[in-house]
């Protein structure tokens, strides 16, 4: 039933594999999707709005950076992260500068193995008055560890190892697949994604059990008790959390290697790309204790129905896309900055492999259209929004980017 394809593992693999991966059976019609029939592989079009990409901060180049992030309402600095285990800042008011900060430096204690590193970070809400902040990252375990900690700074400049606090581990038992994304989200709480544990195929069948973190996305409190609460509307809150009973982290699951994901500023709503298995790339609104289909379904197609339940059960992506226009999403942002009118509450993501930066603009009928709106030689690895609500993508070969109106020239 499924393309005889080299897997695509997420976005570390998506670099090793590009140019070499291959399918036999993938490309085209996709004829095989097990009857379900239901993936669109039509091309998307392209958008008819005038925006180009523009190097950004251009003296400054990154060793593989994963994700990029301000302040919560500080505009006066950008912050990158080194998936090795650093944490750069910049003055983000100086076009021409060259030179970056170190924040934090952990990289003793990071994992790089398969898709491991530091691979997330967070500022508490409140930041400007309470120091914390929260990394998410792969330490040497068997073969993994993956670790969610708190971090303080004593100078709101820098964060001094001494004082990270572990809040949560979770054993992985391939190397790929580790999610590792963090944000707060609009309620205050922290939301963390986790992929299903990885191999190929989700072998465990880790993302429909519930019983554990994988393939997961959790919202913990970690304002109260120790090392964090549970919010009360969380899913399955006062489960005892049992290797035998569901977990009371978990917001919503099904989810196979959730790269990226983001709160539209405007309304809160929850944007998450999923990184597909052999065909299919999805984007999905996470809604509170959704079940996002991943073993059962890639994508809206069938892929492994074993001890499924009816198809009614599954929330189903908002866009999708086949490996004919990429290999592997990252998640974007809503765009709300002011630079680009006609990009006003589109949802902007690209693909790993591709390069390619798409748009989700709201059709007449409460879906989406998917369209191109650049096409890039870029390896996308995350977006960043700016304070000002400005758009920049994070190149893992090591510049920054900004979407900008192309208007001529
Ligand atoms: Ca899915």
């Amino acid at each position: 039933m499924m393309a005889n394809c080299i897997e695509q593992l997420g976005f570390l693999a998506a670099a090793v594999l590009l140019g070499v991966s291959s399918c036999t059976g993938g490309s085209g019609g996709f004829g095989g999707f097990g009857g379900s029939g239901s993936v669109n592989c039509a091309s998307a079009a392209r958008a008819q709005v005038a925006v180009k990409l523009e190097r950004a901060y251009p003296n400054l180049t990154f060793n593989a950076p994963v994700a990029l992030l301000q302040a919560p309402g500080d505009a006066s600095r950008w912050f990158v992260v080194e998936r090795a285990g650093v944490i750069r800042s910049f003055d983000a008011t100086d076009e021409s500068t060259a030179t970056s900060d170190v924040v934090i430096d952990i990289t003793e204690e990071v994992d790089m193995d398969g898709e491991g590193g530091l691979l997330g970070f967070a500022f508490h809400p409140r930041f400007a008055t309470n120091g914390e902040a929260f990394l998410s990252y792969t330490t040497s375990g068997s073969p993994l560890t993956s670790i969610i900690s708190r971090v303080r700074s004593m100078d709101s400049k820098t964060f001094d190892p001494a004082t990270e606090e572990v809040l949560l581990t979770l054993d992985q038992p391939f190397t790929n697949h580790n999610g590792g994304h963090i944000a707060f989200g609009p309620d205050g709480f922290l939301y963390i994604g986790f992929g299903d544990g990885g191999s190929s195929g989700d072998p465990l069948n880790n993302a429909q059990n519930v019983n554990n973190l994988f393939g997961a996305l959790l919202r913990i409190d970690v304002d109260i008790m120790t090392p964090y609460g549970i919010p009360p509307d969380n899913p399955f809150v006062g489960s005892g959390g049992s290797s035998a009973e569901p977990q009371p982290e978990i917001y919503a699951y099904g989810l196979r290697n959730p790269w990226r994901f983001s709160f539209d500023r405007a309304n809160g709503t929850l944007w998450l790309g999923d990184v597909g298995q052999d065909e299919v790339e999805e984007v999905d609104i996470i809604e509170n204790g959704g079940n996002y289909g991943w073993r059962c379904y890639e994508g809206s197609a069938e892929f492994n129905l074993e001890g499924c339940g009816a198809r009614s059960e599954y929330i189903f992506p908002v866009a999708e896309y086949c490996h004919d226009e990429g290999s592997s999403i990252t998640g974007g942002y809503v765009y709300r900055g002011g630079a680009i009118d006609e990009l006003q509450g589109v949802y902007v993501f690209g693909d790993f492999g591709s390069g390619t930066i798409f748009g989700l603009f709201a059709d007449d009928d409460g879906g989406f259209d998917r369209r191109v709106l650049l096409e890039t030689d870029l390896n996308i690895v995350s977006f960043g929004q700016g304070a000002d609500g400005e758009l920049y993508i994070v190149d893992f070969g090591g510049g920054l980017y900004r979407l900008v109106a192309d208007n001529g020239g």
